[in-house]
């Protein structure tokens, strides 16, 4: 009775009280149930491996988890500096012929279309000899396969390689060169239709090199070995391996999959409607204080089905959700784990919400 002559009163004080009053059960009804990766609408092949103390294919654009094994002494390790989560692969250059090995897959296979490859590496060998970063393919059969292969090259180049139809190896090197003890990020795109070659050495939209290559390149029927060029030799199951750390490795025929996306600026596409709007609190929000949780409140004008990324200031996402069509505001609740329900670590993060053609960014800062 007394709330809704609240309501007729029109008071403004009341009024606001009453809405703050039955926002926790608003909120409580519109509040959403966040689904991990798998309702992403479309697709490509490949896939992510970001070594969580195991070798799975995390990628959320990727029809087949295709898992890898260690081979030999490869491990995992966490041992400073870290540069993608917790771990990282790690391939010490005491051991030989560690790697990790991913079974052949269609999913894996690319025939003369786009393909993106991008990773973390920290190699504490370069310019000795090559160092294979991946390659798919047998280094022991004849003719050798190599469907694609990335590689750090003698000179110390990254650099790109695939096996034409005539078993002739065809690389093509970066200007830039690879430091050693140190993480870089590396990536190439082969714009098949457009026969380019674009390479980075940082995680930027931009790349360092635009270079022609003209070649037509086919799957095989063998192994993704990430950290070598397997070989089907038992007495020797790698070739030129990579020693050193390497993390989130990345492979799809998407440039958009391989690459960070911008995070620090706040967007809006085109649209007749008024700016989206987010409300992020509290901000900053704390891990240890209060119930760890932060709430944010979207009102996207055209609410439709959404999506929700969390990147850090590497511009690397670390925890993404979809969520269905839930009326205008929108809030969600984000109890501060990563995608593998891990605690973040204190520090900048962006937080961007897009639905349909809408999208807002906004900073968010996690502290003690
Ligand atoms: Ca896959
Ligand atoms: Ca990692
Ligand atoms: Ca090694
Ligand atoms: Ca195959």
């Amino acid at each position: 009775m007394a709330i809704f002559s609240a309501v007729n009163l029109n008071e403004k004080g009341k009024y606001t009280m009453l809405k703050l009053n039955i926002k926790p059960v608003i909120l409580l009804i519109i509040t959403v149930v966040l689904l991990y990766n798998t309702m992403l609408l479309s697709q490509s092949k490949g896939g992510e491996w970001r070594f969580e103390n195991n070798a799975l294919d995390t990628a959320d654009w990727d029809s087949v988890e295709n898992n890898g094994v260690l081979q030999n002494l490869a491990g995992f390790d966490t041992t400073p500096p870290l540069q993608e989560g917790d771990y990282y692969l790690w391939l010490d250059s005491a051991n030989k012929y560690d790697f990790v090995k991913i079974d052949d897959s269609n999913d894996l296979d690319f025939d003369n279309e786009n393909i993106g490859i991008s990773a973390w590496i920290y190699p504490l060998a370069v310019g000795d000899d090559v160092h294979w970063i991946l390659n798919k393919g047998d280094q022991f059969t004849d003719p050798k396969t190599t469907n694609y292969s990335l590689r750090i090259s003698k000179s110390s180049n990254l650099e790109f390689l695939i096996r034409d139809s005539q078993n002739k190896a065809v690389p093509i090197a970066s200007s830039f060169k690879i430091p050693q003890d140190q993480w870089t990020f590396v990536a190439i795109f082969y714009d098949y239709s457009s026969k380019k070659i674009h390479m980075w050495n940082t995680p930027s939209t931009d790349p360092v090199d635009v270079l022609d290559y003209d070649q037509n390149y086919f799957s095989n029927n063998d192994p993704l070995a990430i950290g070598s060029w397997f070989s089907s030799e038992p007495s020797a199951p790698s070739i030129k391996d990579f020693e050193g750390r390497i993390d989130d490795v990345k492979i799809s025929g998407r440039l958009d999959d391989i690459l960070p996306e911008p995070t620090s600026v706040q967007k809006f596409h085109n649209n007749p409607h008024p700016p989206a709007q987010m409300s992020i609190y509290p901000n900053p929000a704390s891990l240890t204080h209060g119930d760890g949780m932060v709430s944010l409140l979207v009102d996207m004008n055209a609410p439709k089905n959404s999506t929700i990324q969390i990147f850090n200031v590497l511009g690397q996402r670390i925890f993404q959700a979809e969520i269905s069509n839930t009326g205008n505001p929108m809030l969600f609740n984000w109890n501060l784990n990563d995608s593998y329900n891990q605690p973040v670590n204190t520090g900048i993060y962006f937080v961007r919400v897009q639905s349909m053609d809408q999208y807002i960014t906004q900073k968010l800062v996690i502290i003690k």
